[in-house]
């Protein structure tokens, strides 16, 4: 499918180095999982076309997958790209206790860094390890409910939950931009149909619909 018409969304995958960031990406976009651990360097990026349904029926959705390094020393640099972000899944390992207690510190750093109308999933991943889980179901529903973000567990061995969640976190996306458009709309008595859409609170970043809003898809890039 072409980009023409597509709105851009941008999402951000963070958490500590090993949950399984990278592999959520492949899963969704390739459907494919390896055992093998390639780090993150910095940044990398993928396109991924998808539909949603709701406001404009058909309008494919162009999801900008932005995979950050969890280890500590990319930190300065993958926050940098923090302020863009239209959304995050906020990774951690089930069977991993300190990725999880340091969901609190990547939080923090969204929080401060992040627009404040941003959307968020808490992700735990690699739920098909039930036999090493040390972080329990209850335990990741309830920091997210603290938080107010939406909860999954996933696998992206087996693929559970995987497009459920990316497809959920760009179904919110999708929707806050309607209330937005709506609310913009309302006040401005702007003409629908000419009207660019999700810039009301994010200037930098407008979601222009009927525009080809960037190059064609692509695999795999890394950005720094
Ligand atoms: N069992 C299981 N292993 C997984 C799962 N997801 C990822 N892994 C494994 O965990 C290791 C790390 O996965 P990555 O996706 O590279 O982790 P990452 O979060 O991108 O790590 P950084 O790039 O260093 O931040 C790899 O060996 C993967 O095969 C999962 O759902 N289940
Ligand atoms: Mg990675």
């Amino acid at each position: 499918m072409g980009a023409k018409g597509a709105y851009i969304v941008r999402l951000l995958m963070v958490g500590d180095s090993s949950c399984g960031k990278t592999s959520l990406v492949l899963r969704f976009d390739q459907n494919v999982f390896s055992t093998k651990f390639v780090t993150t360097i910095g940044v990398d990026y993928r396109d991924k076309m998808v539909k949603v349904r709701g406001f404009i029926e058909g309008a494919p959705m162009r999801l900008q997958l932005w995979d950050t390094a969890g280890q500590e020393r990319f930190r300065s640099l993958t926050s940098n790209f923090f302020g863009r972000a239209d959304g995050f899944v906020l990774c951690y390992d089930i069977s991993n206790r300190p990725s999880f207690d340091h969901v609190i510190g990547w939080m923090r750093d969204i929080k401060t860094r992040a627009p404040p109308d941003c959307d968020i999933v808490l992700c735990g991943n690699k739920s098909d390890l039930e036999g090493d889980r040390v972080v329990p179901t209850s335990e990741g529903k309830k920091l997210a409910d603290e938080y107010g973000v939406q909860f999954f567990e996933t696998s992206a061995l087996t693929g559970s939950n995987v497009e459920g969640m990316f497809t959920a976190l760009a179904t919110t996306i999708k929707r806050r931009r309607i209330d937005e458009y709506e609310a913009q709309v309302g006040s401005n008595s702007v003409a629908a149909g000419t009207a660019s859409v999700g810039g009301a609170s994010r200037a930098s970043q407008p979601v222009v619909l009927g525009k080809d809003g960037a190059q064609d898809a692509s695999p795999a890039r890394s950005c720094c």
